[in-house]
């Protein structure tokens, strides 16, 4: 019997590594080698150190870790097996079942499995974050991290630490390598974050071979320069020096914590220790065999959990994590009784609720030709949301005095060092961790926002779509979000951007026309609780519609809503067109009506929350008989042709820009009142034909 002469931290580690060998072996499919070489690191992790309740893996208090090494996928569900961490439904309720069974470890990989080819976030309790995409992982921890801090001087009081966790991610050779994990640590770094504790797996392998084919930096030094404390760990089979490392982490006040973990991939594989061939194919069933005899453990035993080890974590995290738990809970009680708003609004962030009075002030912006840029309105609504919603935070990529983010009212503050509670963040130019660090602030319930020009949503879209897979109501402002932003030119002028954008599921886009589609955006993006919303805005002034001639600009909660209508109602040709363009329909409309054409216009500001709609309602704005159809967009015009058909017209950027002012690029690309009028004057000729 296995066991009989390991001590049970040794059979506890080796069932981490059989479990997954055995499932990656069973599935023909996965990465087995990591899950060997770092069981002890996670054992001595979550063993002895970690602060989480299997019985409540959504506890508000709880400590992180992420496996930013999605690969080695395996390692977690083997924990989160083994430590019976229990499911929980998105309603937020505990179903008392396991979160991974022994069944969904066998069919690891498989359809419906909770243990699906990488770690993903909704999908299985206990998970914090998608990994899979390397770098995503590490950058998300530092959000976390930031919301630890955030919330802590938000809601500690004197005698109630109600926030003190500390997050962990496992890293590999490729966190270390993706840009992205640099932009992240950078930060983490600047923002001297002493919640944070990263643990990098040196093994000096990934696909290709040995990491000298492409990675030669000392990561030791480039951490240090970061303004991180690193630490060494020469084994990772030695739990001592493992334990003494976390002590280092713990004890570390004042920046980030490194832990550098040599370690052999595929330790105990024969033939497979220290090759690349551990990493992404199963070892096969006579390596198998031959890793189990190297842990004195029955050779042909599958799925293995000997006597004692569930015991043994239950009484180690298990009893650790579930006293912090319920000495939190008794506290939160005491806490409640003292500060009753403080207690609600810690609710109701865990809920994704908003504040009662939420949109109280929500300005009205009367009409006007000459308007205002929607970045400009944007402010201002955000403004007064953010100080009805205390959780409300962000900042942008070093652009806040152009994408207008800026908190500005009184106490708002700067987050950073020295203020863990400011509500201003300065992500630094460092587009793509900025958005992973906003998902890590909002799996810890914050709302933040972050922003850029829409053009560097490219930088960022690893992480955008890693918002839309995991469903979390992250808020990206993107401002100068057309060749209208003028003289930067081509490079800043977004033309495939908006589809791009658009084509990721579940991503919430909005491009408001005017300030009171502005308004009304937020009051919608403020609502939703499990999608992520880009909202898209000008650089320039937009006319501030008539909102008693044309209809209320409420009707953006439908995503598309007809503004202007012919006056029978019954349009002859539509012109749909979203944000800036659709005041160049407006002018269309009121010229064609004077030639006693009946035109209608559409705001088709969001297209996802259009296609949410009843078909009912969708065929009342754009009526399946009414074919002259035109649509207007300063970008490419990929897409359109799902609202204008096949044989409508699409004004849209077939090029890129080019630097100029304003108003001869609209000349240039044709976005006039007159090339408009044209193009519906030409559908209706083709259509009576
Ligand atoms: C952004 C990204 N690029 C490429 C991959 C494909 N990939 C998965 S694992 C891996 C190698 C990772 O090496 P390392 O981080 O050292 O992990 P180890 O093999 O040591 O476990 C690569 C290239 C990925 N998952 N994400
Ligand atoms: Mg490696």
């Amino acid at each position: 019997m296995a066991g009989q002469n390991q001590n049970i931290d040794q059979l506890s580690i080796n069932t981490i590594r059989t479990l997954s060998i055995d499932a990656v072996q069973q599935a023909n499919s996965g990465h087995p080698g990591t899950p060997l070489a770092m069981a002890p690191v996670a054992y001595t992790l979550w063993q002895r150190f970690l602060r989480f309740d299997p019985d409540d893996p959504i506890w508000t208090n709880r400590d992180r870790f992420v496996l930013s090494a999605g690969h080695a996928s395996m390692l977690l569900y083997s924990l989160l097996h083994l430590t019976g961490v229990k499911a929980v439904n998105p309603q937020y309720e505990k179903l008392g079942e396991l979160s991974v069974t022994m069944d969904s470890i066998k069919h690891f990989r498989q359809l419906d499995s909770k243990a699906p080819g990488h770690p993903e976030y909704r999908w299985t309790s206990g998970v914090e974050t998608t990994t899979g995409p390397l770098g995503q992982g590490v950058a998300t921890s530092v959000g976390m991290a930031i919301a630890g801090k955030w919330m802590a001087t938000h809601f500690n009081r004197p005698d109630f630490t109600m926030f003190d966790y500390n997050v962990y991610a496992l890293c590999g050779d490729g966190d270390m390598m993706e840009g992205i994990s640099s932009e992240a640590a950078s930060l983490a770094g600047h923002l001297k974050l002493p919640n944070l504790c990263w643990i990098y797996d040196n093994n000096h392998i990934t696909i290709e071979g040995h990491t000298e084919l492409a990675f030669s930096e000392d990561v030791a030094t480039r951490f240090m320069a970061y303004g991180w404390n690193v630490t060494r760990v020469g084994d990772a089979n030695d739990l001592e020096m493992l334990e003494r490392a976390f002590k280092v982490f713990l004890n570390t006040n004042d920046r980030p914590t490194l832990i550098i973990v040599d370690s052999h991939i595929a330790y105990g594989a024969p033939n497979k220790q220290d090759t690349s061939a551990a990493h992404g194919e199963p070892l096969g069933e006579e390596e198998v065999r031959l890793t189990k005899r190297s842990y004195g453990w029955p050779e042909d035993a599958k799925f293995l959990v000997p006597d004692g080890v569930r015991e043994n974590f239950a009484q180690g995290i298990g009893a650790r994590g579930r006293a912090a738990s319920q000495a939190w809970m008794k506290k939160f009680e005491d806490y409640k009784a003292k500060y009753p708003d403080l207690a609600d609004h810690i609710y109701k962030m865990q809920h994704r609720e908003l504040p009662a009075g939420w949109d109280k002030g929500l300005p009205i912006f009367p009409a006007d030709p000459k308007g205002i840029a929607s970045r400009d309105s944007s402010a201002k609504v955000l403004n007064v949301i953010a100080q009805n919603v205390p959780w409300l935070v962000g900042g942008a990529a070093d652009l806040a005095p152009s994408t207008k983010t800026r908190l500005t009212f009184d106490g708002a503050g700067d987050f950073n060092a020295t203020n863990y509670g400011g509500r201003n963040f300065h992500f630094g130019i460092r587009e793509h961790a900025m958005c992973a660090i906003v998902n890590g602030m909002s799996l810890s319930k914050l709302r933040p926002f972050g922003s850029t020009f829409l053009i560097f949503s490219d930088y960022a879209k690893g992480a955008i779509r890693l918002s839309a897979i995991m469903e979390i109501p992250v808020i990206l402002i993107f401002t100068h979000d057309s060749i209208g932003l003028g003289e930067d030119g081509p490079t800043h002028q977004p033309i495939e951007q908006l589809p791009a954008l658009r084509a990721i599921p579940g991503l919430i886009t909005v491009r408001p026309a005017d300030a009171n589609e502005v308004a009304e955006g937020w009051r919608v993006i403020m609502q939703l609780r499990h999608e992520p919303v880009a909202l898209v805005l000008t650089r320039q002034a937009l006319p501030t519609l008539d909102r008693t001639k044309y209809a209320s600009a409420a009707g953006i909660a439908k995503g598309g809503y007809v503004l202007a209508d012919a006056p029978n109602g019954k349009p002859e040709v539509l012109l749909m067109a979203s944000g800036s363009e659709v005041s160049l329909c407006v002018g269309a409309y009121e010229q064609l009506k004077k030639e006693g054409i009946n035109a209608r216009v559409i705001s088709m500001a969001s297209w996802e929350l259009f296609e949410l709609q009843s078909e009912e309602y969708r065929q009342n704005v754009i009526p399946p008989d009414v074919r002259a159809r035109v649509s207007v967009e300063q970008a490419s015009t990929f897409g359109w042709e799902r609202f204008t058909g096949i044989d409508g017209v699409r004004l849209g950027m077939k090029t890129f820009g080019a630097s100029a002012p304003l108003k001869e690029l609209l000349k240039k690309f044709g976005f006039t009142v007159d090339n408009v009028v044209a193009a519906a004057k030409q559908q209706l000729g083709v259509v009576r034909q």
